[in-house]
């Protein structure tokens, strides 16, 4: 057989095994197995020496023609087998968007948190600052410094979780009163200061009181600093809590720590201030407890009553919610009931 026949023959071989190639590794042992060094056309060139010059020639020609047609056409296969291999994952791996997807349940803020939020956000427009409490409090920030000294009867009306004789679980957050006036530098101008937090009495839980519920702290002590102050303060807030139209009352009260004291009154959400049985006919809702502050709890931190004075408030937090949202039972905040909660998802 002529050289020239062996190198059609390869030729012919080359081509049928390149058709047949499936993937990579089969072309590149094919590309070795032909012109690699210990390749087919290695060994057919080795025979070169017997010929001619002429002939030599015209098989070296040859040859390099195949050669760099092969290289061409393995090339070829090569980026047909890749573009083969990217179609296929392509095809498998193609996302659908328009599938439906696995719903995930966002949760939401408690609504005591939205609602004391809410209310940090209106006292924060005034100027106030939120200070935060401990909810272990000692007896003397608790009681004593609020003007409820060891054997006050009024202390029976907060009937307490005590941890030891001087240490209970704060039964409301106007320890917060006593801690921040005795550290503000009134040279700098008011104190004005919000502190919300957990509180506990021993109380029966119902539908509207619990053993464990939420207070927001307020107070404003300064130079001139009066009554109607108080008022103003607290219409405002409950106007932008509850809406324009809603009008508040201040009902003489008896607080240890305020002279005078008040409770305050909202009208009633529901009939307007008409009577119905969400205000037990009365047209009001109480919900918070309020007064000017007594002297002897400014005396006490330190500051001097005849030159500064001012007023405090304890809102209760579920009282607020319970009226924003017309929920019926205090105990539905605590339960961790999701659907409950999720009503009030914002
Ligand atoms: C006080 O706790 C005073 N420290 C409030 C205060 C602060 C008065 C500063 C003057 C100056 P009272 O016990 O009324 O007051 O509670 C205040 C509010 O907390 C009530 O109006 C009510 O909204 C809420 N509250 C009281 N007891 C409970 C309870 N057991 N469960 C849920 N909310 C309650």
């Amino acid at each position: 057989m002529t050289l020239q026949t062996e190198l059609e023959e390869l030729r012919q071989h080359a081509r049928a095994s390149l058709l047949k190639a499936t993937d990579e590794r089969v072309l590149n042992e094919l590309r070795v197995s032909v012109v690699g060094k210990k390749g087919a056309l290695t060994a057919i060139l080795k025979n070169m020496k017997e010929l001619t010059v002429d002939e030599k020639k015209e098989i070296g020609q040859l040859a390099n023609q195949f050669r760099d047609e092969f290289a061409r056409k393995v090339e070829e296969k090569k980026a047909a087998l890749e573009a083969a291999a990217m179609n296929a994952a392509l095809a498998s791996e193609t996302l659908d968007v328009t599938l439906p997807g696995t719903a995930r349940k966002i949760g939401t803020r408690h609504v005591l948190t939205q609602t004391q939020e809410e209310l940090e956000d209106i006292f924060i427009g005034m100027g106030y600052t939120v200070v935060e409490g401990n909810e272990v409090e000692t007896d003397y920030y608790n009681f004593e410094r609020v003007n409820l000294p060891k054997n006050h009867p009024a202390r029976d009306m907060q009937d307490s979780f005590y941890i030891t004789d001087e240490l209970l679980l704060r039964t409301h957050t106007s320890g917060m009163q006593a801690r921040t006036m005795e550290t503000h530098d009134f040279t700098k101008g008011d104190l004005r200061m919000i502190s919300p937090g957990a509180v506990y009495r021993r109380d029966t839980d119902d539908a509207t009181h619990s053993h464990q519920f939420h207070q927001l702290e307020g107070m404003v002590i300064g130079a001139h600093v009066s009554m109607a102050d108080l008022k103003g303060t607290l219409e405002v807030v409950i106007q932008k809590m509850f809406g324009a139209d809603r009008k508040i009352r201040l009902r003489p009260s008896y607080f240890p720590f305020t002279e005078p004291s008040v409770e305050v009154d909202v009208s009633c959400f529901k009939c307007g201030g008409a009577g119905c049985n969400v205000c037990k006919q009365t047209g009001w809702i109480e919900i918070l407890g309020a007064g000017m502050t007594h002297p002897n709890v400014i005396d006490a931190s330190g500051v001097d009553s005849r030159r500064y004075q001012g007023f405090a408030f304890g809102i209760g937090l579920e009282r607020i919610a319970m009226l924003k949202y017309g929920i019926t039972d205090i105990r539905g905040f605590y339960q961790g009931d999701v659907r409950f909660l999720e009503q009030f998802g914002k």
